[in-house]
C-alpha cells in the first residue's frame, strides 16, 4: 500500500513509534511518505520505499501564531494526489488528527477517498487534548478517524472516560524490533569509558517534562548510591533538566551524575547499563523502558497508566506508587545488591520485552490498513 505518515519528527516516543513503524511497513514492501516539518530523528535512510516530505509554513508578520495545520493539510492532498496515497496515519492527535480530517474533506470535494487511521500516544489524551481549549476539536477528530488505535489498554480507558468517544478504540501496542539488537561484551558497550568495573550504571532517558519526575529519578539515585557503588546517566534534554542539575549539586553526588543530554547512541548507554528509571507521573505505555528491557535492562518505574502493562512487576523490574521514592530505591538496592537477582531481573526483562516484538505487532496495522480501505 502507499501510506502517509503524519507525526512528530522528535525525539519523543509517538515520534519514533511513527518511524519505526513506517521503517517496518516499507521493509513490507509498502511505499511510506513521512508528511512532517523536519526529517524524523529516527528516519536515516531515504529509499525507494520511503520518501519525507517538508511541511513549510512561511512566517507572515500579521500572524501571531503560524498556521500549521493548514500548511499540513494542504501538504497532505498535494501528496495524495501526486503519489496516489491509499491511506492517512497520523500519530498524535493534536494537531494531526484534526488535519488529517480536513485533508479527508478536502479530497472528498475531489471524488478522492482517504481511510484515516489514528494512533493516540498519550499526551494527547492524558495531558494535552484534556484541556478544554482543545477537548471540542479532539473530541471531534477521534470520532471522524475512520479507525482509533492507542498504544495500550490503559491509554483506551482514558480517552473513553475523559472524553465522549463513539468510535471503538484497538489496542495496538508499542513494539520493539529485535533484530537490531545483538548481545554485545563489555567492551563492545564501552561501559568502561562510563564507569569502573564494579561500579552500577543506572540510566534514566526522557523529554525532561515535569511528567517525568526528574527530581525522583535524582532522589531514588541518592539512596542507592549511599549502598551500592553506582552511577546515572541522565540522558535528554528538557525543562526540567536545570532542576535535576540543581539537586545533584545540592546532594553533593556531582561526580556521580552525567547528564548527556540528547542523544543518538541510547542503543549504546542502554547497552551498558544495570538498571533504568522511570518514576513519571502518568505514562501510556512507556516506550523508554520497553527499549531498556529489550537490552536486558530491569526497570523500576512508577504503577501508572500503561507501564503495568509493559514493565511486569517482580519480574521485569519493580512498580511503585507514584512518587514513593524510598520503596523504589529499595527495590533497586534489591536488585543491585544481589549479582544472582541482578543477572534474573537482566534476561528476565528481556523475555518480557518479546511480548512486544515489531513481528506480532505491525501485522495488526497491516490488517487494520486493510480493513479500512475496503470499508473506504
Ligand atoms: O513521554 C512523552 O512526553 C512523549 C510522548 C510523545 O507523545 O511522544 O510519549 C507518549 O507516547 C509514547 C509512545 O507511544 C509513550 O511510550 C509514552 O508513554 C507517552 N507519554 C506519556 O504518556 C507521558
Amino acid at each position: 500500500m502507499k501510506i502517509a505518515i503524519v507525526c512528530y519528527p522528535t525525539f519523543g516516543g509517538s515520534g519514533v513509534v511513527a518511524t519505526e513503524l513506517g521503517l517496518a511497513l516499507s521493509k513490507r514492501g509498502h511505499e511510506i511518505h513521512f508528511v512532517t516539518y523536519k526529517q524524523p530523528v529516527r528516519l536515516e535512510t531515504i529509499s525507494s520505499h520511503i520518501r519525507f516530505h517538508e511541511v513549510n509554513v512561511p512566517e507572515y508578520p500579521l500572524f501571531h501564531y503560524q498556521p500549521y495545520e493548514l500548511a499540513l493539510s494542504s501538504k497532505l492532498v498535494n501528496v495524495v494526489k501526486n503519489y496516489g496515497i491509499e491511506l492517512l496515519h497520523v500519530h498524535y492527535a493534536i494537531p494531526h488528527a484534526y488535519a488529517g480530517y480536513m485533508t479527508k474533506k478536502m479530497l472528498e470535494e475531489e471524488g478522492i477517498s482517504l481511510p484515516m487511521v489514528t494512533t493516540l500516544h498519550g499526551t494527547d489524551i492524558t495531558l494535552v487534548g484534556n484541556h478544554p481549549f482543545y477537548k471540542p476539536a479532539v473530541t471531534f477528530s477521534i470520532n471522524n478517524s475512520d479507525f482509533v488505535t492507542s498504544v495500550s489498554l490503559s491509554l483506551r480507558d482514558d480517552t473513553m472516560k475523559f472524553f465522549e468517544i463513539t468510535k471503538e478504540i484497538d489496542v495496538i501496542p508499542n513494539f520493539i524490533d529485535f533484530s537490531k539488537f545483538q548481545q554485545k561484551s563489555f567492551t563492545d558497550c564501552q561501559r568502561e569509558l562510563m564507569a569502573n568495573e564494579d561500579e552500577k550504571i543506572i540510566t534514566h532517558v526522557s523529554n525532561f517534562r515535569k511528567v517525568k519526575r526528574i527530581e525522583d529519578v535524582v532522589n531514588i539515585f541518592y539512596r542507592i548510591q549511599k549502598e551500592v557503588k553506582a552511577r546515572l546517566m541522565m540522558v535528554g534534554e528538557g525543562p526540567e533538566r536545570e532542576v535535576a542539575e540543581q539537586l545533584v549539586k545540592e546532594l553533593n553526588i556531582r561526580d556521580r551524575v552525567l547528564f548527556l543530554g540528547q542523544s543518538n547512541e541510547i542503543d549504546k548507554i542502554l547497552c551498558f547499563s544495570d538498571l533504568f528509571l522511570l518514576p513519571s507521573e502518568t505514562e501510556s505505555f512507556g516506550l523508554a523502558a520497553l527499549e531498556a528491557m529489550v537490552h536486558s535492562v530491569p526497570v523500576i518505574s512508577s504503577n501508572t497508566g500503561g507501564l503495568p502493562e509493559v514493565n511486569v512487576d517482580g519480574f521485569s523490574g519493580y512498580l511503585h506508587d507514584v512518587g514513593d521514592v524510598d520503596s523504589m530505591a529499595q527495590s533497586a538496592i534489591s536488585i543491585l545488591k544481589d549479582p544472582g537477582k541482578l543477572s534474573k531481573f537482566k534476561s528476565q526483562a528481556k523475555e518480557a520485552a518479546k511480548r512486544f516484538d515489531i513481528n506480532e505487532i505491525v501485522p495488526m496495522y497491516e490488517d487494520l490498513y486493510k480493513q479500512a480501505k475496503i470499508n473506504a
